[in-house]
């Protein structure tokens, strides 16, 4: 039995872009998913999670669930449909509405400004490659502070660069849609560190009453067997995703080794990265000024030594063991025997969580609260009786609870926990039905159902007492 610090937030999280919808009602301006998805007509992102008019609704299930954490993020097209410039006003009050209610319910919400949906206008000069997306995003910020800035007490300038950078320039399944260059997704990396780093500078220029930080997503890297070749690998592939991100946000400057490793990846894949003294000076002072980290965790990866070409293959629609990841001058990911995995590959090892929650603390010295801004398995899942027995959502959670309690137990500070996501949403690149929520939804219908899983949370969050 073990127990929660009795202000821990049992919270949960959306995005925008993944449950809004209402993508052209209201004033809103195109993102440039909306083209993307326009094109490819992979996915309709419209109505989502239909958030734009339920958030009442779901804001009264939170409260009735005992979740008292959300996470929203800004529709960046809603505030400025062009990106910059003129204001949109009902983006301002729908943004208004949306907070007041959470407050109303004693929800508190954590707000990210960027969550992987620039708008169409900043997509097309470059994204974050471009310096003018970055004075844009500071614009944006601030704009975002003046307004929501006396009742929203967490910010989040930036939502997973590693990911982001990856899904674009190196994965290739979110738009550009380009493979294997290494180069460009390192150089959005520290791009967006930068912008963030700004952004910290910013706010706190501005005197209001609350704290800000960045969310990484922080996947381990473990060798498959001790061999040097797969302890180099996954060295290779830990620093590249993982420190790269950490060092730049916690230290606010790179590490000489690491900034080596990453240069020798890049030399690897003729690509370079760019890195300004202005920046780092930035970084540097936005590092002592964080308030907080945000983690998002779901899986871990075991690394083998590889010499081929970079090879990826995207398992999006849930076929077990279709993934191949594999790139030129660090390491290929393998599956581990014995450790299970979800239809989409992802590993399930929440010792994983505990693992980067203690290099935080121990390797990086950091001491400020940490939150687990997302964590949380997709599943398919059917309605049954109105509900979902999704009991393997309950062990899951319980799972990584266990690991963080244990890392405060040896002196971290996790003071909270968003299950990814409060209701099911829009996946990026995995469509409906891969499925997060502890609510149903019925895409059709927009209904709303309880899974087993919110009545397990509620329980919780109300003992603070993980069984
Ligand atoms: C994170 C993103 C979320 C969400 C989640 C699940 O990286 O911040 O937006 O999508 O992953 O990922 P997926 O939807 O690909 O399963």
């Amino acid at each position: 039995m073990m127990n929660f610090p009795k202000d821990f937030i049992f919270g949960a999280a959306t995005a925008a872009y993944q449950a809004e919808g209402a993508v052209k009602e209201d004033g809103r301006g195109p993102c440039y998913w909306d083209e993307y998805l326009e094109k490819t007509k992979n996915f309709d992102p419209n109505p989502a999670s239909d958030f734009y008019h339920q958030y009442k609704d779901d804001l009264a299930l939170c409260k009735e669930f005992g979740i008292n954490g959300i996470r929203i993020s800004i529709s960046w097209a809603r505030i400025l449909p062009n990106g910059t410039g003129e204001i949109n006003p009902k983006g301002i009050e729908f943004y208004n509405n949306l907070i007041n209610e959470c407050l109303a319910n004693g929800v508190e919400p954590f707000v990210t400004l960027h969550h992987f949906d620039t708008p169409l206008s900043l997509y097309h000069k470059g994204d974050w490659l471009c310096e003018e997306m970055i004075d844009a995003f500071e614009v944006f910020a601030k704009i975002c502070f003046e307004n929501f800035g006396d009742r929203v007490k967490k910010w989040v300038t930036i939502n997973e660069p590693w990911s982001l950078a990856a899904g674009q320039y190196l994965i290739g399944h979110f738009p550009p849609n380009i493979h294997y260059d290494l180069g460009k997704a390192a150089q959005a990396m520290h791009n967006m560190v930068y912008a963030h780093a700004r952004v910290v500078n910013l706010y706190k220029s501005m005197n209001l009453d609350g704290e800000i930080g960045i969310i990484h997503i922080l996947e381990p890297k473990f060798p498959i067997t001790d061999t040097p070749g797969n302890i180099k690998a996954a060295k290779y592939e830990h620093t590249f995703c993982n420190r790269f991100m950490l060092e730049s946000t916690i230290n606010g400057e790179y590490k000489p080794e690491t900034l080596a490793l990453v240069q020798d990846v890049l030399a690897q894949n003729d690509g370079e990265i760019v890195i300004r003294d202005e920046e780092i000076a930035v970084m540097k002072e936005a590092a002592q000024k964080i308030d907080f980290l945000g983690i998002n965790y779901y899986a871990s990866h075991w690394m083998e030594e590889y010499h081929g070409k970079s090879q990826i293959v995207h398992n999006g629609t849930g076929t077990k063991g279709t993934s191949i990841y594999a790139i030129a001058g660090t390491g290929k990911r393998v599956s581990n025997p014995n450790v299970p995995t979800t239809d989409w590959d992802w590993a399930i090892y929440p010792e994983g969580l505990h693992f980067m929650i203690m290099e935080i603390v121990n390797d990086f010295g950091f001491k400020k609260p940490i939150y687990i801004t997302e964590n949380g398995v997709g599943v398919k899942e059917v309605l049954d009786n109105g509900t979902v027995d999704d009991q393997a959502r309950i062990d899951y959670i319980r799972g990584h609870m266990e690991a963080i309690l244990k890392a405060n137990e040896e002196g971290a500070n996790v003071k909270g926990y968003f299950l990814w996501s409060l209701m099911d949403v829009f996946s990026w690149t995995n469509g409906y039905n891969k499925r997060y929520g502890l609510i149903y939804i019925d895409f059709e219908t927009q209904k709303r159902y309880i899974k087993k899983s919110a009545h397990w949370y509620k329980e919780l969050a109300e003992s603070l007492t993980l069984k």
